[in-house]
């Protein structure tokens, strides 16, 4: 028994664990995660006398410590010229008339009144005056 100190209740019992072991019998071992050894805002989650981390976005790893290269998936759309991989992220470089984390998002670019005369056409990627 990992337990420090058990109290009898009435029709079961209630164990206080020794440091680094939980659960109603503290047979659960807790001492690989009692110092998280997942980086990156990892959470660690124990598991039968072992552990595993959950990784933040973005990381990858038996202990996240792995930077995912989201450029290989090549996730700029519309023509972004280039993507950029950075420690737990990624940048897509967008072309004019793209906005938004992977240039995905039109600019309506008739809200800065561009043309001379009165009518804008706003076009995905792009703009028409008339
Ligand atoms: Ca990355
Ligand atoms: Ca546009």
């Amino acid at each position: 028994m990992n337990a420090a100190a058990c109290v009898n209740n009435e029709g079961s019992f209630t164990c206080t664990c020794v440091n680094g072991w939980e659960g109603s019998l503290c047979d659960q071992d807790v001492g690989e995660c009692q110092y998280n050894p997942c980086q990156n805002g990892g959470k660690c989650l124990t598991t039968i006398n072992s552990y595993a981390c959950i990784c933040a976005y973005g990381w990858d790893g038996a202990h996240c410590e792995q930077d995912i290269n989201e450029c290989l998936t090549r996730p700029c759309s519309n023509g972004a010229s280039s993507c950029t991989n950075l420690q737990g992220s990624f940048i897509c470089h967008s072309k004019s008339g793209w906005e938004g984390p992977t240039c995905a998002i039109d600019i309506d670019e008739c809200i800065n009144n561009p043309c001379e005369g009165p009518s804008c056409t706003n076009t995905q990627g792009s703009f028409e005056c008339h």
